[in-house]
């Protein structure tokens, strides 16, 4: 059987493997990523929109920015709307300077792809991991099928950027392994549609007919959501019903909604994920592998963001020192970053979802907690600092 040989094998070719495989690289650390899909599939998925400034510092450390900062929207305030009153939380002044930048993640993939095959990487695409095994000696393999030829690639360290679905997290004992998993009853109809955006900056608007918001990729594409009943299917939803729906929850005073053709659509259910420990001998889970959560914070690319520094910083380590303390810590690392996003996508969510089993108590908790974002600059501030991003290290453990 074919076997290839690097330092660290990587499997899938999403934001996290490549930005894994970037860092790596420029630290002289070989790497070769396998990926299930092809590529014009991987660059054909419409996801995540905005980066932390920390996300897009990485993304300048590994030289691939180019198309980041020439389209990159940077914004300094978001606005929140409750039955079409709306407030703006300036991000920058409550943050001492943060912004956040709109890219989209078929952009960044496709500048990820890029820059790894110009700087002579092994990306295979149509190359299934199957199996991985010996994680426990000095040769960890990952068995793969590429376009119907059984190969191995045989490594230092495996890297499980696979997402929600992918074999790595399966590979661990479920005994060793405890999972947290939380259901919404709510999924997001997601479109993106040909015209400028109606809003410089982005809305999230609670409505009691549900939740919607508008985002953008360009000066020229709009991304819009609605929510929907996780059983819905995108067949109920013709372009004007959708645009008909977003008028009415986005509805402010004075104000228009720009409508077009849709070029896409779809509907994703909402979930909240974690797997503990994210890390089981020489496998470590990077990203969607461990963790997902509601888009409702923007969080997802971002902590997988974070998962692929943490990483490359512990394989640093190893291969500079031959010490293994900051692999070991791995997990942990990253365990208290990602509960921190999920505490903050789990409070966005209830914040502007409504939820079919609310009573008339929910509903005045919800509202309430409105109010006191629009009322009290500590408030606006809390989720100012949550939604621009919190560094990894200015989190402590509060049982320590
Ligand atoms: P990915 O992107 O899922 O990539 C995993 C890759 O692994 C491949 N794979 C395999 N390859 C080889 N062998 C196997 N056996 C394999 N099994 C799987 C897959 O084909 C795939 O290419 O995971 P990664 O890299 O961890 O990245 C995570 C992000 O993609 C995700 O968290 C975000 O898209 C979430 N998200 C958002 N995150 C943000 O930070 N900001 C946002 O504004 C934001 N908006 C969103 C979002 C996700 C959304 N959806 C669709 C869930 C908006 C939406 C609607
Ligand atoms: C997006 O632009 O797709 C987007 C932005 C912010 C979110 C979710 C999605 O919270």
């Amino acid at each position: 059987m074919k076997t290839i040989k690097t330092q660290v094998g990587i499997i899938g070719a999403g934001p996290s493997g490549l930005l894994l495989s970037a860092l790596l690289y420029k630290q002289g650390i070989e790497s070769v990523i396998i990926e299930g899909r092809s590529k014009e599939q991987v660059l054909g998925q419409v996801r995540a929109g905005l980066l932390e400034q920390g996300t897009v510092d990485l993304i300048r450390e590994t030289g691939a920015s180019e198309g980041l900062d020439k389209k990159g929207l940077i914004h300094e305030g978001v606005i929140l709307s409750h039955n079409g009153h709306r407030y703006r939380v300036p991000l920058t002044e409550l943050t001492g300077g943060s912004v956040v930048t709109i890219y989209g993640q078929q952009e960044l993939t496709r500048d990820l792809i890029e820059h790894r095959l110009s700087t002579g990487a092994t990306i295979l695409f149509e190359a299934k991991a199957t199996k991985v095994e010996d994680l426990d000696t000095k040769n960890p393999k990952i068995f793969f099928n590429h376009r119907g030829e059984e190969q191995i690639i045989e490594c230092d360290f495996v890297a499980g950027c696979d997402g929600f679905h992918g074999i790595s997290r399966k590979t661990i004992p479920e005994e060793l392994i405890k999972t947290y998993d939380k259901k919404y009853p709510y999924a997001w109809l997601g479109i993106i549609a040909k015209v400028a955006p109606s809003t410089d900056e982005l809305i999230y608007a609670y409505h009691e007919r549900g939740f919607a918001m508008h985002s953008m990729r360009s000066l020229q594409i709009s991304r819009l959501y609605l929510q929907v009943d996780p059983d819905d299917s995108i067949d109920n939803w013709p372009d004007e019903r959708i645009w008909k729906e977003l008028q009415i929850r986005l509805a402010s005073d004075g104000w228009k909604l720009n409508e077009s053709p849709i070029l896409e659509k779809s509907i994703t259910q909402m979930r909240s994920f974690v797997v503990e420990p994210m890390q089981y001998k020489k496998l470590f889970l990077v990203g969607d592998a461990a963790h997902i959560v509601p888009p409702t914070g923007a969080k997802g690319l971002n902590a997988a963001a974070g998962d692929a520094n943490q990483l490359f910083k512990a394989l640093l380590s190893f291969y500079k020192t031959g010490n293994t303390d900051v692999i070991e810590k791995y997990s942990q690392q990253c365990l208290k970053r990602v509960w921190r996003t999920q505490e903050f996508s789990s409070y966005m969510t209830n914040l502007f979802h409504v939820s079919p089993s609310a009573d008339l108590f929910d509903k005045k908790v919800q509202k309430s907690r409105f109010d006191y974002l629009v009322s009290s600059e500590a408030a606006a501030k809390t989720l100012a600092e949550n939604y621009v991003g919190i560094a990894a290290d200015k989190l402590v453990d509060a049982e320590v």
